[in-house]
Protein backbone atom coordinates (compact mmCIF):
# COMPACT_ATOMS: atom_id res chain seq x y z
CA UNK A 1 0.00 0.00 0.00
CA UNK A 2 0.96 3.77 -0.52
CA UNK A 3 2.31 5.47 1.92
CA UNK A 4 0.08 7.87 3.50
CA UNK A 5 -0.34 10.40 6.31
CA UNK A 6 -0.77 7.72 8.81
CA UNK A 7 2.12 5.77 8.25
CA UNK A 8 4.67 5.19 10.64
CA UNK A 9 8.24 7.14 10.15
CA UNK A 10 11.53 7.87 11.85
CA UNK A 11 13.23 11.08 11.47
CA UNK A 12 16.47 10.20 12.78
CA UNK A 13 16.25 9.17 16.26
CA UNK A 14 12.71 10.37 16.50
CA UNK A 15 9.77 7.23 15.71
CA UNK A 16 6.70 9.11 15.09
CA UNK A 17 3.47 6.96 15.26
CA UNK A 18 2.33 8.78 11.68
CA UNK A 19 3.00 11.57 9.88
CA UNK A 20 0.98 14.68 10.70
CA UNK A 21 3.14 17.27 12.76
CA UNK A 22 2.19 20.06 14.85
CA UNK A 23 4.08 23.10 13.38
CA UNK A 24 5.19 25.83 15.26
CA UNK A 25 2.45 27.94 16.60
CA UNK A 26 3.06 31.21 18.45
CA UNK A 27 0.76 31.50 21.16
CA UNK A 28 1.74 34.00 23.86
CA UNK A 29 0.00 32.44 26.52
CA UNK A 30 3.17 31.83 29.56
CA UNK A 31 3.75 34.31 32.02
CA UNK A 32 5.27 37.62 31.92
CA UNK A 33 8.68 38.09 33.51
CA UNK A 34 9.37 33.94 34.00
CA UNK A 35 8.39 32.48 30.79
CA UNK A 36 7.68 29.27 32.64
CA UNK A 37 5.32 27.55 30.58
CA UNK A 38 1.71 26.46 33.04
CA UNK A 39 -0.64 23.57 33.41
CA UNK A 40 -2.46 25.59 30.69
CA UNK A 41 0.00 24.92 28.29
CA UNK A 42 0.86 21.58 29.71
CA UNK A 43 -2.94 20.98 28.73
CA UNK A 44 -2.40 22.10 25.20
CA UNK A 45 0.02 20.51 24.19
CA UNK A 46 -1.45 17.05 26.11
CA UNK A 47 -4.90 17.15 24.24
CA UNK A 48 -2.27 17.38 20.65
CA UNK A 49 0.17 14.58 21.27
CA UNK A 50 -2.05 12.57 18.82
CA UNK A 51 -0.01 14.43 16.55
CA UNK A 52 3.05 11.89 15.34
CA UNK A 53 5.11 14.55 16.54
CA UNK A 54 4.58 18.32 17.88
CA UNK A 55 6.86 21.26 17.45
CA UNK A 56 6.25 23.62 20.31
CA UNK A 57 6.02 27.75 20.01
CA UNK A 58 8.72 29.22 18.62
CA UNK A 59 10.80 29.62 22.39
CA UNK A 60 13.69 32.33 23.23
CA UNK A 61 17.15 30.71 24.25
CA UNK A 62 18.17 33.52 26.09
CA UNK A 63 16.67 37.01 27.28
CA UNK A 64 17.99 38.43 23.75
CA UNK A 65 16.02 36.06 21.99
CA UNK A 66 12.44 37.55 22.75
CA UNK A 67 10.71 39.74 20.23
CA UNK A 68 7.09 39.42 20.75
CA UNK A 69 5.07 39.33 24.86
CA UNK A 70 4.14 36.65 26.86
CA UNK A 71 6.69 33.91 25.32
CA UNK A 72 7.91 30.79 27.08
CA UNK A 73 11.75 30.41 27.57
CA UNK A 74 14.28 27.74 27.54
CA UNK A 75 16.98 29.14 29.76
CA UNK A 76 16.36 28.88 32.94
CA UNK A 77 15.87 25.79 35.48
CA UNK A 78 12.34 27.16 36.04
CA UNK A 79 11.36 27.17 32.42
CA UNK A 80 12.87 23.41 31.95
CA UNK A 81 10.44 22.04 35.02
CA UNK A 82 7.77 23.81 33.23
CA UNK A 83 8.63 22.35 30.29
CA UNK A 84 9.14 18.61 31.89
CA UNK A 85 5.57 18.76 32.49
CA UNK A 86 4.84 19.17 29.06
CA UNK A 87 6.97 16.69 27.95
CA UNK A 88 6.03 14.22 30.70
CA UNK A 89 2.24 14.79 29.57
CA UNK A 90 3.25 14.27 26.04
CA UNK A 91 4.86 11.03 26.48
CA UNK A 92 2.32 9.56 28.79
CA UNK A 93 -0.26 10.27 25.80
CA UNK A 94 2.25 8.33 23.21
CA UNK A 95 3.21 11.65 21.49
CA UNK A 96 6.41 13.21 20.78
CA UNK A 97 7.88 16.23 20.98
CA UNK A 98 10.70 18.78 19.74
CA UNK A 99 11.66 21.88 20.65
CA UNK A 100 11.73 25.02 18.40
CA UNK A 101 14.93 27.05 19.39
CA UNK A 102 14.16 30.91 18.51
CA UNK A 103 16.41 33.98 18.09
CA UNK A 104 14.71 36.62 16.94
CA UNK A 105 17.42 39.16 15.74
CA UNK A 106 15.66 42.18 14.69
CA UNK A 107 12.17 41.38 15.04
CA UNK A 108 11.84 43.01 18.94
CA UNK A 109 12.40 46.63 20.47
CA UNK A 110 14.44 47.76 23.47
CA UNK A 111 11.11 47.37 25.47
CA UNK A 112 11.16 43.84 24.83
CA UNK A 113 14.85 43.45 25.86
CA UNK A 114 15.26 45.33 29.21
CA UNK A 115 16.26 48.55 26.98
CA UNK A 116 18.66 47.00 25.04
CA UNK A 117 18.80 47.27 21.19
CA UNK A 118 17.88 44.47 18.88
CA UNK A 119 20.90 42.73 17.26
CA UNK A 120 21.04 41.63 13.64
CA UNK A 121 23.76 41.21 11.22
CA UNK A 122 23.52 44.47 9.62
CA UNK A 123 21.70 48.00 11.11
CA UNK A 124 18.67 48.24 8.82
CA UNK A 125 16.13 48.58 10.55
CA UNK A 126 12.65 46.04 9.58
CA UNK A 127 9.67 47.54 8.10
CA UNK A 128 6.59 46.89 10.72
CA UNK A 129 5.71 47.08 14.26
CA UNK A 130 7.25 45.39 17.06
CA UNK A 131 4.24 43.31 19.50
CA UNK A 132 5.02 45.34 23.17
CA UNK A 133 3.47 44.86 26.56
CA UNK A 134 2.99 48.61 25.42
CA UNK A 135 0.94 47.92 22.38
CA UNK A 136 2.44 48.04 18.46
CA UNK A 137 5.81 50.30 17.88
CA UNK A 138 7.84 50.47 14.88
CA UNK A 139 10.97 48.39 15.02
CA UNK A 140 13.53 50.47 15.39
CA UNK A 141 17.05 50.41 13.73
CA UNK A 142 19.37 47.29 14.98
CA UNK A 143 23.07 46.82 16.00
CA UNK A 144 24.67 44.80 13.48
CA UNK A 145 26.69 42.41 15.37
CA UNK A 146 30.34 42.16 15.71
CA UNK A 147 31.65 39.04 14.39
CA UNK A 148 33.44 38.16 17.85
CA UNK A 149 29.78 38.36 19.60
CA UNK A 150 29.20 35.48 17.17
CA UNK A 151 30.49 32.96 19.30
CA UNK A 152 28.61 34.12 22.76
CA UNK A 153 25.50 33.61 20.52
CA UNK A 154 26.40 30.19 19.56
CA UNK A 155 26.50 29.35 23.22
CA UNK A 156 23.55 30.55 23.96
CA UNK A 157 22.17 27.91 21.17
CA UNK A 158 24.35 24.98 22.98
CA UNK A 159 22.57 26.37 26.48
CA UNK A 160 19.09 26.18 25.17
CA UNK A 161 19.56 22.92 23.86
CA UNK A 162 20.88 21.18 26.86
CA UNK A 163 18.06 23.28 28.54
CA UNK A 164 15.62 21.37 26.05
CA UNK A 165 16.98 17.47 26.87
CA UNK A 166 16.90 17.99 29.74
CA UNK A 167 13.11 19.40 29.97
CA UNK A 168 12.84 16.25 28.08
CA UNK A 169 12.10 16.64 24.99
CA UNK A 170 12.54 14.45 22.05
CA UNK A 171 15.12 17.21 20.22
CA UNK A 172 15.29 20.33 18.96
CA UNK A 173 14.06 22.53 15.78
CA UNK A 174 16.12 25.12 14.91
CA UNK A 175 14.47 28.30 13.64
CA UNK A 176 16.06 29.66 10.61
CA UNK A 177 12.95 31.10 8.77
CA UNK A 178 10.15 33.67 8.53
CA UNK A 179 12.98 36.96 9.11
CA UNK A 180 14.75 36.37 12.50
CA UNK A 181 18.10 36.04 13.22
CA UNK A 182 19.48 33.02 11.54
CA UNK A 183 17.23 34.43 8.23
CA UNK A 184 18.42 37.50 8.54
CA UNK A 185 21.92 36.38 7.98
CA UNK A 186 21.19 33.62 4.90
CA UNK A 187 19.48 36.73 3.41
CA UNK A 188 21.45 39.84 1.11
CA UNK A 189 18.12 41.72 1.68
CA UNK A 190 19.04 41.89 5.70
CA UNK A 191 23.01 40.82 5.57
CA UNK A 192 25.18 43.68 3.79
CA UNK A 193 27.93 42.46 5.81
CA UNK A 194 31.85 42.91 4.31
CA UNK A 195 33.26 39.98 6.78
CA UNK A 196 33.01 36.28 6.65
CA UNK A 197 29.71 36.44 7.49
CA UNK A 198 27.90 38.20 4.69
CA UNK A 199 28.41 38.22 0.65
CA UNK A 200 29.14 34.91 -0.96
CA UNK A 201 26.23 32.20 -0.03
CA UNK A 202 29.16 30.42 1.86
CA UNK A 203 29.30 33.43 4.00
CA UNK A 204 25.72 33.82 4.71
CA UNK A 205 25.49 30.72 5.46
CA UNK A 206 28.49 30.58 7.87
CA UNK A 207 26.47 31.22 10.83
CA UNK A 208 23.72 28.81 10.32
CA UNK A 209 26.02 26.11 10.17
CA UNK A 210 28.39 27.11 13.41
CA UNK A 211 24.70 27.23 15.15
CA UNK A 212 23.87 23.77 14.04
CA UNK A 213 26.84 22.33 14.02
CA UNK A 214 27.08 23.21 17.70
CA UNK A 215 24.02 22.12 18.37
CA UNK A 216 24.14 18.32 16.49
CA UNK A 217 26.97 18.25 19.27
CA UNK A 218 25.35 18.40 21.66
CA UNK A 219 22.37 16.79 21.22
CA UNK A 220 23.45 14.43 18.19
CA UNK A 221 22.53 15.24 14.84
CA UNK A 222 19.39 12.47 14.72
CA UNK A 223 17.30 14.66 17.01
CA UNK A 224 18.05 18.14 15.41
CA UNK A 225 15.43 19.57 12.28
CA UNK A 226 15.94 22.75 11.34
CA UNK A 227 13.18 24.81 9.67
CA UNK A 228 13.90 27.74 6.66
CA UNK A 229 11.23 29.48 4.64
CA UNK A 230 12.72 30.41 1.63
CA UNK A 231 10.09 32.57 -0.45
CA UNK A 232 8.37 34.13 3.06
CA UNK A 233 8.71 37.73 3.16
CA UNK A 234 6.97 38.18 6.63
CA UNK A 235 9.53 40.45 8.61
CA UNK A 236 10.30 42.39 5.82
CA UNK A 237 12.63 39.74 4.17
CA UNK A 238 14.10 40.20 0.75
CA UNK A 239 16.81 38.08 -1.53
CA UNK A 240 17.99 38.55 -4.90
CA UNK A 241 18.12 34.75 -5.82
CA UNK A 242 16.15 32.32 -3.49
CA UNK A 243 16.66 29.31 -5.62
CA UNK A 244 20.37 29.98 -5.52
CA UNK A 245 20.63 30.61 -1.48
CA UNK A 246 18.38 27.77 -0.45
CA UNK A 247 19.26 25.12 -2.77
CA UNK A 248 22.95 25.99 -1.30
CA UNK A 249 21.99 25.87 1.44
CA UNK A 250 19.67 22.51 2.04
CA UNK A 251 23.18 21.04 0.21
CA UNK A 252 25.48 22.76 3.27
CA UNK A 253 23.18 21.10 5.34
CA UNK A 254 23.58 17.49 4.08
CA UNK A 255 26.75 17.42 6.11
CA UNK A 256 24.68 17.06 9.67
CA UNK A 257 22.63 14.26 8.91
CA UNK A 258 19.91 16.00 10.61
CA UNK A 259 16.41 13.78 11.64
CA UNK A 260 14.51 16.15 9.01
CA UNK A 261 14.40 19.79 7.04
CA UNK A 262 11.37 21.70 7.52
CA UNK A 263 10.29 23.76 4.59
CA UNK A 264 6.97 26.61 4.33
CA UNK A 265 6.58 26.10 1.21
CA UNK A 266 4.94 29.60 0.40
CA UNK A 267 4.55 33.60 1.88
CA UNK A 268 2.66 34.73 4.08
CA UNK A 269 0.82 37.28 2.27
CA UNK A 270 0.29 35.29 -0.55
CA UNK A 271 1.25 36.56 -4.48
CA UNK A 272 2.47 34.14 -6.92
CA UNK A 273 5.83 32.94 -5.88
CA UNK A 274 9.02 31.92 -8.74
CA UNK A 275 10.63 29.12 -6.52
CA UNK A 276 10.82 25.25 -6.64
CA UNK A 277 10.36 23.88 -3.93
CA UNK A 278 10.73 19.81 -5.64
CA UNK A 279 14.74 21.37 -6.43
CA UNK A 280 15.53 22.24 -3.10
CA UNK A 281 13.58 18.89 -1.48
CA UNK A 282 16.44 17.03 -4.44
CA UNK A 283 19.00 18.96 -2.99
CA UNK A 284 18.37 17.85 0.70
CA UNK A 285 19.49 14.32 1.28
CA UNK A 286 17.63 13.31 4.16
CA UNK A 287 13.90 13.26 5.67
CA UNK A 288 11.71 16.16 4.33
CA UNK A 289 8.86 17.94 6.17
CA UNK A 290 6.70 20.16 4.31
CA UNK A 291 4.30 23.15 5.63
CA UNK A 292 2.39 25.49 4.49
CA UNK A 293 -1.42 25.63 3.48
CA UNK A 294 -1.49 21.49 3.22
CA UNK A 295 -4.57 19.64 4.06
CA UNK A 296 -5.43 15.78 4.27
CA UNK A 297 -4.98 14.94 0.29
CA UNK A 298 -2.46 17.43 -0.88
CA UNK A 299 -0.55 15.96 1.97
CA UNK A 300 -1.09 12.17 1.26
CA UNK A 301 -0.63 13.40 -2.17
CA UNK A 302 3.44 14.89 -1.22
CA UNK A 303 4.21 11.41 0.82
CA UNK A 304 2.90 8.99 -2.07
CA UNK A 305 4.98 11.35 -4.58
CA UNK A 306 7.89 11.01 -1.93
CA UNK A 307 7.81 14.77 -2.00
CA UNK A 308 7.87 14.40 1.83
CA UNK A 309 8.30 11.91 4.34
CA UNK A 310 5.91 14.20 7.15
CA UNK A 311 3.83 17.07 6.63
CA UNK A 312 3.13 19.68 9.28
CA UNK A 313 -0.21 21.21 9.57
CA UNK A 314 -0.60 24.49 12.01
CA UNK A 315 -3.55 26.48 11.67
CA UNK A 316 -6.00 22.58 11.73
CA UNK A 317 -3.79 21.52 14.65
CA UNK A 318 -4.29 24.43 16.30
CA UNK A 319 -8.24 24.49 15.82
CA UNK A 320 -8.51 20.48 16.20
CA UNK A 321 -6.65 18.41 18.78
CA UNK A 322 -8.10 15.42 17.29
CA UNK A 323 -7.21 16.31 13.79
CA UNK A 324 -5.61 12.76 13.39
CA UNK A 325 -8.95 11.33 14.14
CA UNK A 326 -10.58 13.34 11.98
CA UNK A 327 -8.48 13.44 8.96
CA UNK A 328 -8.90 8.78 9.22
CA UNK A 329 -12.72 9.31 9.30
CA UNK A 330 -13.02 11.99 6.98
CA UNK A 331 -15.01 14.00 10.37
CA UNK A 332 -15.38 17.55 10.03
CA UNK A 333 -13.16 19.80 11.16
CA UNK A 334 -13.44 22.93 13.93
CA UNK A 335 -12.79 26.34 12.43
CA UNK A 336 -10.09 28.25 13.96
CA UNK A 337 -11.24 31.79 15.82
CA UNK A 338 -7.68 34.14 14.71
CA UNK A 339 -9.47 36.68 17.36
CA UNK A 340 -7.59 34.01 20.10
CA UNK A 341 -4.37 33.29 18.02
CA UNK A 342 -2.12 35.52 20.62
CA UNK A 343 -2.60 35.95 24.24
CA UNK A 344 -5.19 35.38 26.21
CA UNK A 345 -6.48 32.04 28.26
CA UNK A 346 -7.98 28.63 27.76
CA UNK A 347 -10.26 30.55 25.35
CA UNK A 348 -9.46 29.46 21.39
CA UNK A 349 -6.36 27.35 23.21
CA UNK A 350 -7.30 24.58 25.39
CA UNK A 351 -11.27 24.53 24.46
CA UNK A 352 -11.52 23.53 20.99
CA UNK A 353 -14.03 20.22 20.99
CA UNK A 354 -12.55 16.84 20.32
CA UNK A 355 -14.60 14.51 18.45
CA UNK A 356 -17.45 13.28 20.86
CA UNK A 357 -16.80 9.63 21.53
C1 LIG B 1 3.45 34.78 14.03
C2 LIG B 1 3.41 35.59 15.14
C3 LIG B 1 4.45 35.58 16.03
C4 LIG B 1 5.55 34.79 15.81
C5 LIG B 1 7.21 32.73 13.10
C6 LIG B 1 7.48 32.63 15.47
O1 LIG B 1 6.80 33.35 12.13
C7 LIG B 1 6.77 33.11 14.46
C8 LIG B 1 5.60 33.98 14.68
C9 LIG B 1 4.55 33.99 13.80
O2 LIG B 1 8.02 31.81 12.98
Amino acid sequence: MALDLFSPVKLGSIALKNRMVMAPLTRSRAPKGTGVPQDLNVTYYEQRATAGLIVTEATPISAMGHGYILLPGIYTDEQVAGWKKVTDAVHAKGGKIVLQLWHVGRISHPSLLNGALPVAPSAIKPAGQAYTYEGLVDFVEPRALDASELPAIVQEYVHATKCALAAGFDGVEIHAANGYLLDQFLRDGSNKRTDNYGGSLENRTRFLLEVTKAVTDVAGSDKVGLRLSPVNPFNDMQDSDPQALFNYVANALNQFNLAYLHVVEGGMGGGPVNFDFAQLRQQFKGSYMANFGYDKTRGNAAIASGHADAIAFGVPFLANPDLVERYKTDAPLNQADSETFYGGSEKGYTDYPFLSA
